[in-house]
C-alpha cells in the first residue's frame, strides 16, 4: 500500500536526527517551565536539578515526575505555564470532583494536537476527499475536538456528531457518505450492531477506516469491528493531561502506535523504583511535553502499563511505537469510555449517609458496559419496603451519576452481605476481559 504521511519529514525522520530535535525542544521547555511554573520549580530544587543540568534528552532522567495527586494540588492554575490571555481553550477529563484535571491550550497548542490528529487521519490512508464523522464526545472531554481539528487539517468533509443519537449517526453516515468513523471501540461495535439489525450489510456501508480510542480494546473486538463494518479498525491513544488524542496513533501495519516523540517524548519507567527501563521492558509510560506551551507536563506519569519498540515498521515511519495499554498501576476503570475511581464510589457513599461496603460489577453485553454497584444498606437504613429501597437506589444512582457523568445500576443489599475480604476489599469486578 502506498504510504502517506501528513508531516513526511518528521514522520520518517532519521533517530539521530530527532533525537537533535528532541534535544533542542527539551532544553527550552525545561527553561520555560522553570522560570513559569512556580510548582515544577520547586520540584526541580527540591531535587538539586537546573535548567543548566539539562542539555539533551539524554539528561531527561534528571528531571522530577509529575503525577495525577501534583495535578490535584495545582488545580486549577498551579501549572499553568503561560499568562491566561494567551490561552484559547480548556479541556478537562471525564473524572470529577477532586480528580478533574484541566488543561489549557494556546493556539500553538491546538495546532499541534491537530496536527497529531491529522497524522492518524492519513495514517488511515485518508484524505481531503474523505468524509469524516466524528461520533466521540464534544465539549471538556478530547475525543470530539481532537479528531474535529485533526479532520479539517486533513480538508476532509467533518460531521461533528458528538456521541450517541445511533439513529442520527446512521442516517447521516448513509445520506452523506461517511468514509472515516471516529469513536470508541464500544460505540463502534454497537453502531455496528444496530446498523446490522437495520439490515446494512458490510458492502453496503460507505465506511472505509475507523478511528477507535480512549479505552481498552482486544484484538477480538477490533476483527469483529472490522468485519461487521467493512472496514480497517486504527487504534489511537492520548490523555487529557498531554492534549488528548493524537498522542500515538497507528498505521497500516496495526502493531501497536506510533508516538508523535517531536512533541511527546516517552519513556517506560519502574513503577516502584521510577527507574527508566530499557526498550522492550514492561513498565509505566511516562510522558513529557516537549514544545506545547500552556500546560507542559514534564515527566508525566500515566499510570498506563505498556512497551515501546523501535523496530523498523515497514509503513516507514521511525516513531517510536507504544504497544496498547495492558492495564494501569492505580486501580481506575474506564467504562463506556469514562474514567472511573473506586475511590468516588466511596465518596458519594460516604456523603449521602452509607458505609463504604460496595461492590462494582462491570461487563460488556452487546457491545457496550454494563456498571452495577450494589451497596449494602446501613442498619440505620435498612428497610423491607420495595418502594422505599427502589427511591432509595435511584437517590444514589443520581448521586453517582452527578459525580461520575456516568449512570450506574444501583443495587441496595442487606448489611453484611458483602463478603467481607480477608485481606485487600475486592471493590471491582471487571468481567470484560478486554487485556
Ligand atoms: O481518552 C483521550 C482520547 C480520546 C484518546 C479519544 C483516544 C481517543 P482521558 O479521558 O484523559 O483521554 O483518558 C486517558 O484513557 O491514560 C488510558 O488509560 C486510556 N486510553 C486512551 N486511549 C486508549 C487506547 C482520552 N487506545 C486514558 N487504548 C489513558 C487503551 C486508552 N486505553
Amino acid at each position: 500500500m502506498a504510504q502517506n504521511y501528513y508531516q513526511k519529514e518528521i514522520e520518517t525522520m532519521p533517530r539521530e536526527e530527532m533525537k537533535k530535535l528532541q534535544s533542542e525542544k527539551l532544553v527550552k521547555q525545561v527553561k520555560h517551565v522553570y522560570e513559569n511554573v512556580p510548582y515544577y520549580k520547586k520540584l526541580m530544587d527540591e531535587k538539586g536539578v537546573t535548567p543548566d543540568d539539562i542539555k539533551s534528552i539524554d539528561d531527561l532522567h534528571k528531571l522530577p515526575f509529575l503525577s495525577k495527586a501534583d495535578l490535584r494540588d495545582a488545580y486549577p492554575y498551579g501549572l499553568l505555564a503561560k499568562p491566561l490571555d494567551e490561552c484559547v481553550r480548556i479541556q478537562s477529563t471525564s473524572g470529577t470532583t477532586g480528580r478533574r484535571v484541566v488543561a489549557f491550550y494556546t493556539q500553538h497548542d491546538i495546532d499541534l494536537w491537530e496536527d497529531c490528529c491529522a497524522r492518524a487521519i492519513i495514517a488511515t490512508g485518508s484524505s481531503n476527499k474523505d468524509v469524516c464523522q466524528v461520533a466521540y464526545g464534544y465539549g471538556l472531554f478530547t475525543g470530539g475536538a481532537g479528531l474535529n481539528g485533526g479532520s479539517h487539517k486533513v480538508g476532509c468533509l467533518t460531521l461533528p456528531m458528538s456521541s450517541g443519537n445511533t439513529e442520527r449517526q446512521i442516517q447521516f453516515m448513509m445520506d452523506l457518505n461517511a468514509t472515516i468513523l471516529c469513536c470508541t471501540p464500544s460505540y463502534a461495535a454497537y453502531l455496528a450492531e444496530s446498523l446490522k439489525e437495520q439490515g446494512y450489510t458490510p458492502d453496503k456501508i460507505p465506511l472505509k477506516a475507523g478511528i477507535f480510542g480512549a479505552e481498552p480494546w482486544t484484538e477480538e473486538m477490533r476483527h469483529g469491528i472490522e468485519e461487521a463494518l467493512g472496514i480497517k479498525a486504527y487504534d489511537i491513544y492520548g490523555l487529557t493531561e498531554t492534549t488528548g488524542p493524537g498522542v500515538a496513533f497507528e498505521c497500516s501495519e496495526q502493531t501497536g502506535m506510533h508516538v508523535n516523540e517531536d512533541h511527546f517524548y516517552a519513556e517506560i519507567i519502574d513503577p516502584d523504583t521510577g527507574e527508566v527501563l530499557p526498550e522492550g521492558s514492561k513498565g509505566e509510560l511516562v510522558f513529557t511535553s516537549l514544545d506545547k506551551e500552556a500546560f507542559p507536563l514534564l515527566r508525566y506519569r500515566t499510570r498506563d502499563i505498556c512497551v515501546l519498540t523501535r523496530k523498523e515498521c515497514s509503513c516507514g515511519r521511525t516513531l517510536v511505537k507504544m504497544a496498547k495499554p495492558m492495564g494501569r498501576t492505580d486501580d481506575m476503570l474506564i467504562i463506556r469510555g469514562v474514567n472511573v475511581f473506586p475511590s468516588q464510589i466511596e465518596t458519594v457513599l460516604l456523603n449521602e449517609g452509607y458505609q463504604p461496603n460496595y461492590q462494582i460489577v462491570v461487563d460488556r453485553v452487546k457491545n457496550t458496559d454494563t456498571f452495577e454497584v450494589n451497596v449494602e444498606m446501613t442498619p440505620e437504613k435498612f428497610t423491607d419496603k420495595i418502594g422505599e429501597i427502589i427511591a432509595m437506589e435511584k437517590s444514589l444512582a443520581n448521586a453517582m451519576k452527578t459525580m461520575l457523568g456516568i449512570n450506574p445500576t444501583v443495587h441496595l443489599v442487606a448489611p453484611k452481605a458483602i463478603a467481607r475480604s480477608e485481606g485487600k476489599a475486592v471493590r471491582v469486578i471487571d468481567k470484560r476481559k478486554l487485556i
